[in-house]
C-alpha cells in the first residue's frame, strides 16, 4: 500500500523538519479510505455514486459552486471523511486520544446514546482550527462501551475480563506515540510509519477472541456489546463521503443495487442547509471464525452518506431540538417521502434566509469585506460602525459556518438501522459525562465555543481591516 507523500514543514525541536500534524491526517485518511475500499467494496461504490453526484451538483449551480469555493471548501469535499469505531476499555478511549492529537484530531461534544437503548457513549476527534479544518476536515465518532449497562453481573465481569486481555494497538504503534509526544510531531519516515502502525488497530478481523457461546451471550445482551468485546481491535465500521445533494443519494443508491435506510435522518431539505443529513446502507453479514474454529457471521460495517449544512447556535440548536422533537411526535411514516414532507412541513417554522438566520442569531457566520467594501475604503469612504450596517450596506459579506459535528438523535438512528428488530430499550441510567471525560483523560471541547470563536476572528478581521475602533 502507497501512503500520499507527506511533505515537510520548517518547524523543527530536535534538529529533524517535523510534518504537521495535518499531513498526518491526511495520510492517515487516505490510507484508512483505501483499506476500507479493499475490505467493503460497497463503500467504493458510494464514493463513486458522491462524486457523480456532487459533480453534477456544481455544474447545475454554479452559485453553490462559487460559495464552496469562496469558503475554500471545493478542496475538502473530494477527500472529505467521516468514520466510526467502539473501543471498549478507558485505557483504549485515552491512548486513541494521544493518537488523534498526534493527527490534529481532538475530542468535541459529549453524545449519549444510552437513551436511545444503545450502551456507549461518545465523542468525535476532529480538526478544531479553521486552517486544520480546509485542509482535511478528517473526524471519527467514536463510541465508548458502558459496561455497567450489562445488567448480568456474570455477563458483565467476563466482558471485563475479555476486555483486559486484549491491546488494541501494536508495539510499533506505542512506541511511536511516545516518541511523537517527546518530540512535538513526527519526521516524514516517522509520519509513515505511526499511519502504517495505526492502521492495524482499525483493521477487520475475522477471526473472533472469543468461542461461539460467549459471543451469543453477549450478543443477546446487545449487538453491540459483542461488536466490541468479540474482536481484537475496533474495526472502523464505516467511512461516510460528503455530497452536496443527499436526496439525490438516496435515491440513485437503489440502482447500484444498494439499499438505502428507510429515511434520512435530520432535517429536512431547505433552500440553506442546516446542520447535517444523514443516510446509510443496512450492515453487510460477514463470515467469521469464533475461537474453536466454528463458523458463523457477524453483522457490524456499513455504508453511510451525509450532507453537511451550517452550524447553528445553542438558539438555533434548540429549535431544530423542538421542532425534530414535534415532527417525531406524529405516527413515524415508513417510507422517505411522505418523512419528508412530514419534517418540512414542522420546519416550516425555522427561518430559511440569511438574513433572518444572522439577524435572529439562529447560525453561526463567517465575515469578509466585500470588493465593494475594499474599493470603498481605497476611495476614503467611512465605513459604519454596526455589524448590520455593514451587512445591509454590502461593505460584507456573510458565510454560514460549515456544521462539523454530529447529532445525537441521528447517531441513534444510524445505530438503530443496524440492529434489526433486536433494538432495545433506553437504558435508565442516564447520561454520564464526567465519567466519560475521566476515561478520555481530558474534558471533550464544546462546539459552540469553537463555532463562536470562528465567528468571532471573523468580526475581529473585519475591524481591523476596515479600521474601526468599535463594531456592534
Ligand atoms: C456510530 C454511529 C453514529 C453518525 O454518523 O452519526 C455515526 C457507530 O455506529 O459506531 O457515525
Ligand atoms: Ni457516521
Amino acid at each position: 500500500m502507497t501512503y500520499a507523500p507527506i511533505s515537510s514543514d520548517a518547524a523543527t525541536t530536535s534538529g529533524d523538519a517535523l510534518v504537521s500534524a495535518d499531513d498526518v491526517r491526511s495520510a492517515f485518511a487516505q490510507a484508512m479510505s483505501e483499506m476500507y475500499r479493499q475490505e467493503v467494496p460497497q463503500y467504493g461504490d458510494l464514493i463513486a455514486l458522491v462524486a457523480d453526484i456532487n459533480r453534477r451538483t456544481l455544474e447545475q449551480d454554479p452559485a453553490l459552486a462559487e460559495r464552496l469555493e469562496a469558503q475554500h471548501e471545493t478542496a475538502r469535499l473530494d477527500v472529505e471523511r467521516h468514520g466510526a469505531i467502539r473501543v471498549g476499555t478507558a485505557e483504549e478511549l485515552a491512548t486513541l486520544r494521544r493518537v488523534f492529537a498526534l493527527m490534529g484530531m481532538h475530542p468535541v461534544s459529549y453524545y449519549d446514546l444510552s437513551t436511545a437503548g444503545v450502551p456507549v457513549h461518545s465523542t468525535a476527534f476532529r480538526p478544531v482550527d479553521e486552517d486544520a479544518l480546509s485542509r482535511n476536515p478528517f473526524r471519527v465518532f467514536t463510541s465508548l462501551l458502558r459496561l455497567e449497562l450489562i445488567e448480568d453481573d456474570a455477563l458483565r465481569r467476563q466482558a471485563a475480563s475479555i476486555l483486559a486481555e486484549r491491546d488494541i494497538f501494536t508495539p510499533g504503534a506505542r512506541e511511536l506515540i511516545a516518541l511523537g509526544e517527546r518530540q512535538g510531531g513526527f519526521d516524514p519516515s516517522q509520519a509513515q510509519r505511526f499511519v502504517a502502525e495505526i492502521l492495524e488497530t482499525f483493521r477487520w478481523h475475522h477471526e473472533a477472541t472469543v468461542d461461539r457461546t460467549t459471543y451469543q451471550s453477549l450478543h443477546d445482551a446487545h449487538r453491540l456489546i459483542a461488536d466490541v468485546v468479540c474482536f481484537r481491535g475496533p474495526h472502523i465500521n464505516h467511512l461516510t463521503p460528503r455530497t452536496l445533494d443527499i436526496d439525490a443519494a438516496q435515491a440513485a443508491m437503489p440502482e447500484r443495487d444498494i439499499t438505502p435506510k428507510a429515511v434520512i435522518e435530520g432535517p429536512p431539505k431547505r433552500r440553506w442547509p442546516i446542520l447535517l443529513r444523514q443516510t446509510s446502507f443496512k450492515a453487510l453479514e460477514e463470515p467469521v471464525r469464533f475461537a474453536g474454529q466454528e463458523d458463523g457471521s457477524h453483522t457490524a460495517r456499513f455504508g453511510e452518506i451525509e450532507q453537511r449544512g451550517m452550524a447553528l447556535t445553542p438558539k438555533g440548536r434548540a429549535l431544530y431540538d423542538t421542532l425534530l422533537s414535534r415532527s417525531r411526535e406524529q405516527p413515524s411514516a415508513g417510507d422517505n417521502a411522505t418523512h419528508q414532507r412530514q419534517l418540512e412541513d414542522v420546519f416550516a417554522e425555522f427561518p430559511d434566509d440569511l438574513e433572518t438566520l444572522r439577524r435572529e442569531a439562529l447560525a453561526y457566520f463567517r465575515y469578509r469585506i466585500s470588493d465593494t467594501g475594499r474599493e470603498r475604503l481605497a476611495a476614503g469612504a467611512t465605513p459604519p460602525e454596526t455589524l448590520d450596517a455593514l451587512v445591509t450596506e454590502a461593505w460584507v459579506e456573510v458565510m454560514p459556518i460549515t456544521y462539523e459535528d454530529f447529532l445525537p438523535v441521528s447517531a441513534a438512528g444510524i445505530f438503530q438501522s443496524n440492529l434489526g428488530d433486536a433494538s432495545h430499550a433506553a437504558y435508565a441510567n442516564g447520561s454520564s459525562r464526567a465519567a466519560f471525560e475521566l476515561a478520555l483523560g481530558r474534558p471533550v471541547f464544546d462546539e459552540f465555543a469553537l463555532y463562536a470563536r470562528l465567528q468571532d476572528d471573523s468580526r475581529a478581521q473585519i475591524q481591523r481591516q476596515l479600521g474601526l475602533c468599535a463594531l456592534r
